[in-house]
């Protein structure tokens, strides 16, 4: 066995790293000391948890580590895998040392979040470097879901044939854990981690501890969302308080005063959301938000008439839907340099006349919506994308129909504009826009 010295990382005890003072859980939140974070045992004798059950290795605080900075179990077994305190969930290591950034993804059953998350991902991965920024998981394993969703869609070894993402379910084993917290059981979403880096290309690479953020996201079910589903054994939505930024999806085919701006052809419009689910829970998006915002209050403590200090992006997913909208055009994405070597950018003033248009337009049919956004945040713009470019098909399986898109055609637009959006317009240490060259 490698050689143990019997220190104890302290605050100032650092392996070579610059920890954080204090460490927040992706999956409870609970924020601790870095000296305080449990180590997973390794050992097979050890399969059980106080906290998590029997079907995990115990969690131990260490007391003997190998000169490598691992971790000795009770049994002698080194160990790097590390966990919150609290909850027992796993941390990833980058955690300890990188800032995290959370950010909250709202909106119903099928309005197309995960679709979003996953082309999001996907398009990131291949444009945050030519910005001077590294996007890549923070841990490899927690982000498996995500990884099998970017696999459907982008790696599929048949991109003719129809495929889809399914229907994220409340209590997917993949996207939840539940932990025995003060004698209770608590249900936690799964957080999806990516580490974002400067580049040697980027302005403020000396600064990368400053700039360098853990992105986490969470795939929520829609139905997480809705009033009245909340309960105390559940804090799948409880990251609404923890967010830097709050992305709405507006969907807008589950908005009938829409309906005169579509093209026909989408399947949606003619076999509903989810064409073998039966009807869908009608809940009008404004209430929706109104619910987020009031359980986002409370969480914060603040007042229920407070706007939220926080940015709102109103999304507009399956814009592909609209019929052509004067003044809104997504067929080109708003950054400048793509097609040449130099570094991109993104065009911020584009994007915000795209958004001061989409407000007029809801306005004038939604004004419901708007009056609710606004008063939800001090900060809300609106974004159209489209995750396909173009709509589903709906297909059969067996008995079932559902809607599929072959990857081959799949062309998603502007789908990593909001969250570049809110780098560029309140993260300027982050990322640079045309409007603020250094
Ligand atoms: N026209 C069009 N339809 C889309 C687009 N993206 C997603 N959809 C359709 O929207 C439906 C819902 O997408 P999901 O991403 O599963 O929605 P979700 O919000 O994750 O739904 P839950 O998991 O139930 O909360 C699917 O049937 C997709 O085919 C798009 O860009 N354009
Ligand atoms: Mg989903
Ligand atoms: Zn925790």
């Amino acid at each position: 066995m490698a050689q143990q010295t019997a220190e104890k990382p302290t605050g100032s005890v650092t392996w070579g790293k610059r920890l954080l003072r204090k460490v927040t859980c992706p999956n409870c939140w609970h924020a601790f000391s870095p000296e305080d974070v449990l180590f997973v045992a390794k050992n097979p004798d050890l399969l059980g948890d106080s906290v998590l059950g029997g079907n995990e290795y115990q969690r131990f605080a260490p007391v003997i580590f190998t000169v490598k900075g691992e971790a000795v179990d009770p049994r002698g077994v080194p160990t790097t895998e590390m966990a919150c305190p609290r909850c027992h969930l796993l941390v990833s290591e980058p955690l300890l040392e990188v800032p995290p950034l959370f950010i909250s993804i709202i909106g119903s059953p099928a309005s197309g979040k995960s679709y979003f998350l996953t082309t999001m991902t996907w398009q990131l991965r291949g444009l945050m470097p030519k910005m001077g920024l590294a996007f890549s998981d923070a841990d490899p394993i927690v982000n498996a879901p995500i990884h099998e969703y970017e696999q459907t869609l982008f790696l599929n070894p048949k991109p003719d044939q129809p495929t889809e993402i399914r229907k994220t379910q409340r209590d997917d084993p993949h996207l939840h854990k539940t932990a025995i917290i003060d004698g209770v059981p608590i249900r936690f979403p799964l957080p999806l981690q990516f580490l974002l880096w400067p580049t040697s290309d980027h302005p403020n690479y000396a600064d990368a501890q400053r700039v360098g953020r853990i992105v986490v996201v969470y795939d929520n079910a829609g139905e997480d969302f809705l009033p009245s589903i909340e309960d105390a054994s559940s804090a799948v939505v409880q990251h609404l308080a923890r967010s830097a930024v709050l992305l709405m999806l507006f969907d807008p085919t589950q908005e009938p005063r829409l309906k005169g701006l579509f093209r026909a052809n989408d399947p949606q419009l003619i076999h509903g959301l989810r064409p073998d689910a039966g009807p869908a829970i009608v809940v009008r998006q404004e209430t929706l938000l109104k619910e987020a915002a009031v359980r986002m209050r409370r969480y914060l403590g603040i007042s229920q008439t407070a706007r939220l200090q926080k940015p709102l992006i109103v999304v507009i997913p399956k814009f592909d839907i609209f019929d052509g909208l004067p003044g809104v055009s997504i067929a080109e994405e708003p950054y400048s340099g793509l097609k040449e070597k130099g570094p991109v950018r993104l065009r911020l003033a584009d994007v915000e006349q795209t958004s001061e248009r989409i407000r007029d337009i809801l306005k004038e049919h939604c004004p419901e919506f708007i009056a609710t956004a606004e008063s939800t945040s001090e900060s809300v713009r609106y974004i159209p994308v489209s995750s396909f470019g173009r709509s589903p098909e709906l297909i059969s399986r067996g008995s079932q129909r559902l809607y599929g898109i072959r990857p081959q055609d799949i062309r998603p637009k502007w789908v990593t504009v909001p969250l570049l959006y809110c780098f560029c317009k309140w993260g300027q240490l982050v990322l640079c826009s045309t409007d603020r060259r250094q």
